[in-house]
């Protein structure tokens, strides 16, 4: 091994070695015998390289392979050019054939088989195009808000109290204390605000869905962002909406070929993303589109609905749905107040963000007053020495402040055109599966 000293070249990297010897390190991502004739494919992770020779001994593919070998331009070829191999390694062979074939995979096809075999089907071209997406909107998401002064905060996953309410936690054995995987970072990046005013956290949490849904995982990557000093839940839409716009533009520079092979087209974040509150929001659809809409929130055909409306009426695969109930968020939302100062009792400040035909955020103001906090937390009848831990930083001055919450799966998904957000994570949780 390594009996060149040659630097190891990428795949992208070989117009810039034309006649040159070079050597490459990757996977055997295809093999065919053509006679005489020896035709590889190798993967790195920036590519495909057709590579020619004779008379080598191949592994069973997805063995680590190294070859030496001339490039030269070759139109048929991906990426148009092709090495010659010179001197051929195996760096550690396969033991075993793939139990999928790799190049032959076709997305989204017997999803469950696919799910088995994660470990090796994640390598799939189009598999792994779609967590490299989601790591550049990650890293875009992080210097966007950086470049606004936010600052990156982390808190506990394990934590004493559910912040969202409703029976999905999932409850663990603390020391023989009752505890829970949390839900959300809601609370703690709320008192983060204290301390850094502008803050972000990307991580996973935890959802005990019993549902088994295309939008639905146990364990998810959340984007979250909260923000003090605010007017009201508008300059927290704003905020959002630059920052899809930052992530946007970044992806158009770094993920142009990712978007090209998954046949998907990046949108164009609107300067000011339409909005339309939910009880105007619910009437068009039932008006304009005869859907009943059950519940006190839209339910998956109506979000489908509506966002078709955006697209067709203003060109927006955007649209914030704003001034929620209460009856529809948790304890933390921020009500409406009326003309005169005072709390209406049915309106929150809370939005959330529909894209192409699903939610991708909650968000809003979230109350800051500790009087109004403990009013809240009585009406929605918990149990205040259970967030005690949260409450008690109000009394110490917390500024108006609010925030949103973006599912890193779903945003990816739908940019993408994925139609399980399973697909969007390397190795999805859900009801029934625990590996790999
Ligand atoms: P919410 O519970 O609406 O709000 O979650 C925010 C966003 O997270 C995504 N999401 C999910 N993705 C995959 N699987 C799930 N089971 C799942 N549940 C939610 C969605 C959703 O819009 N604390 C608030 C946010 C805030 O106000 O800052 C919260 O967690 O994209």
């Amino acid at each position: 091994l390594a009996q060149t000293s040659l630097p190891r070249t990428l795949t992208r990297e070989l117009p810039q070695h034309e006649g040159q010897t070079v050597k490459l390190q990757g996977f055997l991502h295809a093999r065919r015998d053509l006679g005489g004739v020896q035709f590889l494919v190798l993967r790195d992770v920036s590519g495909l390289t057709q590579c020619v020779g004779s008379g080598l001994e191949l592994p069973l593919t997805e063995s680590s392979i190294e070859v030496v070998g001339k490039v030269k331009a070759h139109p048929k070829a991906p990426h148009g050019f092709e090495v010659q191999v010179e001197d051929f390694h195996v760096i550690s062979a396969a033991t075993e054939p793939s139990p999928v074939e790799i190049p032959k995979m076709e997305w989204n096809v017997n999803p469950e088989t696919m799910l088995d075999y994660r470990v090796v089907t994640v390598r799939g071209l189009k598999e792994r195009a779609a967590l490299k997406v989601q790591a550049e909107l990650v890293a875009a998401f992080r210097d966007h808000l950086r470049s606004e002064g936010f600052t990156e905060i982390s808190t506990p996953k394990i934590v004493s109290a559910g912040a969202e309410g409703g029976a999905n936690l999932f409850p663990i054995d603390y020391f023989g204390r009752a505890a829970y995987l949390a839900q959300s970072p809601q609370l703690y990046k709320q008192i983060m605000v204290g301390v850094f005013e502008r803050v972000f956290e990307v991580a996973p949490v935890y959802r005990a869905e019993e549902h088994a849904t295309s939008r639905h995982l146990n364990e998810y990557l959340s984007l979250d962002v909260e923000m003090g000093f605010i007017q009201d839940e508008e300059d927290v839409m704003s905020l959002e909406n630059r920052l899809l716009a930052a992530i946007m533009e970044h992806l158009k520079k770094s993920s142009a070929a990712e978007f090209a092979l998954l046949g998907a087209t990046i949108p164009t974040v609107p300067a000011h993303i339409p909005r339309i509150t939910l009880m105007e929001a619910r009437k068009l659809v039932t008006e304009k589109y005869g859907h009943q809409v059950g519940g006190k929130d839209l339910d998956p055909e109506a979000e489908r609905l509506l966002s078709q409306h955006f697209t067709e009426t203003e060109g927006s695969d955007f649209v914030f749905v704003t001034k929620y109930p209460r009856a529809a968020r948790p304890f933390y939302a921020h009500p409406e107040l009326n003309a005169d100062g005072s709390v209406d009792g049915e309106i929150t400040r809370g939005f959330d963000l529909l894209f192409r035909g699903i939610e991708i955020t909650s968000g809003g103001q979230r109350i800051h007053d500790h009087a109004m906090l403990m009013d809240s937390i009585t009406a929605y009848k918990l149990k205040p020495e259970s967030l005690e831990g949260y409450t008690e930083v109000f009394k110490y001055g917390m500024p108006p402040h609010g925030g949103f919450a973006i599912g890193a799966e779903r945003l990816t998904a739908k940019l993408l055109g994925i139609a399980n957000v399973r697909y969007a994570r390397a190795f999805p949780r859900d009801r029934h599966r625990l590996t790999p």
